[in-house]
């Protein structure tokens, strides 16, 4: 891993994508609020997804605001530069993105009433598509190959570090009353469904149309026609969208096109072992 990473207790992030104040400590003091939202995914799980999908829910389907601000801005990242400051300018209700493990939230996060939507996946397409992205983004060196990059996905060695630790930390939240945790494979699979289930944790209603709308608007082919989604607006500074596209393919299962026999086997291993002693429906993939 090369000194472009920070380690936070132990967890590497990317220097330029930080903000300051978790270079100084500062970011302890962070204060949520309990009409915040707060969208809590591990790298390349579907967070855009969500965030595109809350924006909507927010505006009733209204497509207006996730056509008119970029999606950093309709829900700003906590450990990012200039978003985290612009986090705490901002009023409610906020909505705010990010990948961190739970050690390192700001300790006010545990006595509000914020509500945590916390987003999995299939870690072996979350691997894939780390890889892929790997190749657009302009802060790494690409990975030198899937086996290079399958070996550090493994040993946390990726940036937030590893998956298995990730995943179990946001777990322990589970039964509690704002906290949400849904899969990228649910997401796909039935989606109407799902976003029903978030509007009810949200204690939100949509008219049959107004879901209709939020549907169609957050669609795949929709947000990648979705300037203010896609990333074209970051292009040349955050990616390169020469070498590929931030919503790359949108499927789950893609994994099978890309991991060896032996790959998979030795992930199948490693996953077992990992996580041991959770129940295996939390994860509800093949
Ligand atoms: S990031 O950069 O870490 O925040 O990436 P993240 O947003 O968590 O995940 C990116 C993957 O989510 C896919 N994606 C979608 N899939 C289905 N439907 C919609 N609307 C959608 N929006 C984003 C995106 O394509 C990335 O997955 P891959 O497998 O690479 O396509």
């Amino acid at each position: 891993m090369s000194d472009k990473f920070t380690w936070l207790e132990g967890i590497p992030v990317l220097t330029k994508c930080l903000s300051p104040k978790f270079l100084t400590g500062e970011w302890r003091d962070f204060v949520f609020r309990e009409d915040d939202v707060l969208i809590l995914a591990f790298p390349k799980s579907g967070t855009h997804w969500m965030m595109e999908i809350l924006s909507l829910i927010r505006t009733k389907g209204d497509p207006k605001w996730i056509q008119s601000v970029p999606i950093w801005d309709r829900s700003p990242w906590l450990e990012a530069k200039n978003l985290y400051e612009a986090l705490e300018a901002q009023e409610g209700p906020r909505l705010i993105s990010s990948h961190l493990p739970i050690q390192l939230l700001p300790k006010s996060l545990f006595t509000s009433k914020t509500k945590i939507i916390h987003l999995i996946r299939d870690p072996r397409d979350v691997l894939v598509s780390g890889y892929f992205f790997s190749k657009i983004f302009s802060y790494t060196e690409p990975s030198a190959s899937l086996q290079v990059h399958f070996e550090r996905f493994l040993q946390g060695n990726v940036s937030y570090g590893s998956w298995f630790e990730h995943t179990r930390g946001w777990m322990t939240m589970r039964g509690k009353e704002n906290y949400l945790m849904l899969s990228y494979e649910e997401l796909r699979r039935d989606t109407r469904s799902t976003i029903e289930k978030i509007c009810q944790f949200l204690g939100k209603t949509l008219e049959p149309e107004e879901l209709n709308s939020v549907l169609k608007h957050s669609s795949f082919q929709a947000m990648r026609e979705n300037k203010m989604s896609n990333y074209t607006l970051a292009d040349g500074v955050f990616v390169n969208l020469k070498n590929g596209s931030f919503l790359r393919k949108g499927i789950s299962g893609d994994w099978r096109n890309h991991l060896t026999v032996a790959q998979a086997e030795a992930f199948d291993r490693a996953f077992q072992e990992k996580m041991a002693g959770l129940p295996p429906e939390l994860f509800p993939w093949e």
